[in-house]
């Protein structure tokens, strides 16, 4: 079955053969994982948009907040006839913010994986910016990749990486990712970054465990994902979501534990779960205003500015390329 479709749908399958190696390499680990990026399926991607209206999920409003509320000084930093480059686009809901206080911007470069999706997002802001050059790329904002010429031969290039999308990498990761970034964009670039961060334990835990239940359906569906595409065997109740702050790494870590010692078949091999054992599915970091800074700066980012939201869970961080 998936030796035929291969051969018709090189694109799908090259991501689905992607997923099921990265599947199984997590399942056969001991402690078990699976990379957070495999959440976002259609599915997926509806889920989390629901996350974002939860009562308890505060990130992406005070995001939202604070780009509205400081989009002139942030525009400030970016000189008329630059180009802004998204890392992740997705909606470019935030993006739209920062675009109606640049009037001077050169061109718009969303960059996401998902191509289609940006695609029909350049088409909408072509309609809602008309002056606006908007140059979409598909890519994986982790690797290496090229501008098209006009962001490139632009007088500037201002990164946008918002979302706290940095927080899912390791630390070590989010360094590789500033670097990645600062190559792409050139010398003279800045960069803008939202992150979340650290704060009361109780806020960061009800954050990632709502009483809707949307965050644990969220976490489950990547086993329905694996039935779906992987031919998995997981019954969804016999797993449980899990969420909670690790205060020694500063992350908020989702699980999903087995309720039961049971077998589970994916794409043909058989998986042990012990009673208790859990796939670890998500690592959310948080951070500081300087511990992003110290970060930055050892990748050759200067700290330039930050703002928060006046209970100061969320930041907007802006750097500038030393050199
Ligand atoms: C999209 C990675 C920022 O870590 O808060 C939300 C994903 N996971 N609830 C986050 C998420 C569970 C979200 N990020």
């Amino acid at each position: 079955m998936v030796a035929v479709a291969r051969k018709h749908l090189p694109l799908q399958n090259t991501d689905v053969s992607e997923f099921e190696t990265d599947v199984l390499e997590g399942l056969r680990a001991s402690p078990k994982y699976v990379p957070a990026k495999y959440f976002y399926d259609a599915l997926g991607s509806h889920l989390f948009e629901r996350i974002t209206e939860l009562a308890e999920y505060y990130p992406t409003r005070c995001e939202m907040r604070i780009l509205r509320r400081h989009a002139t000084e942030i525009a400030e930093l970016v000189p008329p006839g630059a180009a802004l480059v998204e890392f992740g686009s997705g909606s470019s809901k935030k993006a739209r913010i920062l675009l109606r206080a640049m009037p001077k911007l050169a061109a718009y470069v969303p960059v996401d994986i998902c191509g289609e999706m940006i695609e029909q997002e350049s088409t909408e802001l072509r309609r809602d910016f008309p002056q606006l050059t908007v140059l979409p790329v598909t890519a994986d904002i982790c690797k290496p990749f090229k501008l098209p010429e006009e962001a490139q031969s632009a007088p500037s290039r201002i990164g946008f990486f918002p979302g706290s999308t940095i927080g899912n990498f390791e630390p070590h990761e989010a360094a590789a990712f500033l670097r990645n970034a600062a190559n792409i964009l050139g010398s003279g670039a800045s960069l803008i970054v939202g992150v979340d961060l650290i704060k009361s334990i109780d806020v960061l835990n009800a954050a990632y465990n709502d009483s809707e239940g949307v965050t644990a359906q969220f976490n489950l569906n990547l086993l329905t994902r694996i039935n779906r595409e992987l031919g998995g065997t997981f019954r969804l109740d016999t797993f449980e979501h899990h969420a909670f702050y690790n205060r020694e790494r500063h992350r908020i870590e989702m699980h999903l534990a087995s309720l039961k010692r049971q077998k589970v078949k994916v794409a043909g091999e058989t998986i042990d779960f012990r009673a208790g054992e859990t796939i670890h599915t998500e690592n959310s970091y948080k951070y500081s205003v300087e511990s992003l800074a110290a970060l930055a700066r050892g990748v050759g980012w200067l700290p330039s500015r930050a703002w928060t939201d006046s209970r100061k869970y969320f930041s907007i961080q802006t750097f500038t390329l030393a050199g």
